[in-house]
């Protein structure tokens, strides 16, 4: 089995089917795929490395939705270890960091049954009241149709309202695998792939950037894995909003999928370099490093991947399904890693123009 055909049409400009992402998939040669990810990657951004000075919130983990591969929801507000922040504990994690040259807060929350629409409302302006500046990335689109459901909105009334309380873009979560084998297994009571397809549909069209991910190493077939990115592919030809394409690698621990391994880290790199290749018009393929381990997300950068989020910070969706990152990364340690990778590290903001070019100022030990 060759890759010529598939290297063929790269050279021509030409789009990879769901057959030639399948082939990638399955070639026995993983460096040969990763040469043509490395070429695609090479060929938008050279050898330049993105992160971003970020922080993490996850104001509540009461969720009404049962998915099988989540170690983070609690059903019921006061079920044991479940936590929701009182707004002022939320502002206090930004307040405390008023040092800190933050450029973006990234919200992702439980479904929480009983709270008001007001309490998000709240957030958002409580952040843009501390820093006016900071860019708020919060909600996937999952969040969005449960507040539209619960508050009797519709979607498109529910992303307006909180754009004018500050929201600016919305994360990729939630996505997981589009196919509907997958979701009725998995995460059968949330949204579905049309609305969340729908959701950031409406929010392009609002004039928001969004990402999309993908949940992989679990039950999905390498044609649902192919399958998710045409549907991502698709979208981005109707409205050119998607910024990055995230793989979220699954972890085991403390979820009804335990049984389950965890991805390889072939399968890890291996999903990097075909997201570069099917997504043409996606412009970044990002490595979550919390969700890839340090030194696979370092090796991805060889696989396709030009993006490595950022500082992060507070992490727990990931660390309570066992993930032995740390949750923060300096922005030092983010630029020693890229650039021990032999790639140069630039700090980008949300919309990933640059906001510290590689040489302009070295950064201190710390
Ligand atoms: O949608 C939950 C995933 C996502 C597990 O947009 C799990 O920049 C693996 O979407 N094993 C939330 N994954 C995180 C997310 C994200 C992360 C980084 C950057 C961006 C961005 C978005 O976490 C969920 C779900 O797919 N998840 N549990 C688990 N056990």
């Amino acid at each position: 089995m060759s890759l010529a055909v598939v290297a063929g049409k790269l050279d021509r400009g030409q789009r990879l089917s769901l057959e030639d992402g399948v082939q990638l998939f399955e070639h026995p040669d993983l460096l040969e795929v990763a040469a043509l990810a490395n070429r695609e990657r090479e060929r938008r951004h050279g050898d330049l490395t993105y992160y971003n000075f970020n922080i993490r919130i996850e104001a509540t983990n009461v969720c009404v939705a049962s998915c099988l591969f989540c170690s983070f929801a609690r059903l019921r507000p006061g079920d044991a270890g479940s936590y929701t922040m009182a707004l002022e504990d939320a502002w206090e994690k930004l307040r405390v960091r008023h040092d800190q040259p933050l450029t973006e807060v990234h919200v992702v929350n439980g479904l929480h049954p009983d709270l008001p629409f007001d309490y998000y409302l709240e957030m958002l302006r409580g952040f843009k009241r501390i820093r006016p500046e900071i860019h708020l990335k919060c909600f996937t689109a999952v969040e969005i149709a449960f507040f539209a459901d619960l508050y009797g909105m519709t979607d498109e009334r529910v992303l307006c309202d909180l754009m004018a309380a500050g929201l600016a873009s919305l994360p990729g979560g939630g996505a997981e695998v589009f196919a509907e084998r997958v979701r009725k297994k998995i995460c059968h009571d949330k949204a579905d792939a049309d609305r969340w397809l729908s959701i950031h549909r409406i929010a392009h069209r609002l004039g928001m950037k969004s990402n999309v991910t993908m949940l992989y190493g679990h039950i999905e077939t390498n044609e649902e894995r192919v399958d998710h990115m045409l549907r991502a592919r698709a979208l981005q030809d109707e409205t050119g909003g998607f910024q990055a394409f995230i793989p979220l690698a699954f972890h085991p621990d403390n979820n009804q999928m335990r049984k389950l391994p965890a991805p390889s880290g072939s399968d890890t790199l291996r999903v990097h370099a075909v997201s570069r290749l099917m997504l043409d018009n996606i412009p970044h393929v990002k490595a979550f490093w919390i969700a890839t381990g340090v030194e696979m997300a370092q090796t991805a950068l060889w696989f396709g991947v030009d993006d490595l989020d950022g500082t992060v910070q507070e992490e727990k969706i990931y660390h309570m399904a066992g993930s032995r990152t740390p949750e923060a990364l300096s922005t030092g340690d983010i630029e020693r890693m890229i650039r021990a990778a032999g790639r140069t590290p630039v700090e980008r903001d949300t919309f990933y123009n640059v906001v510290r070019k590689p040489a302009e100022k070295p950064l201190e030990i710390g």
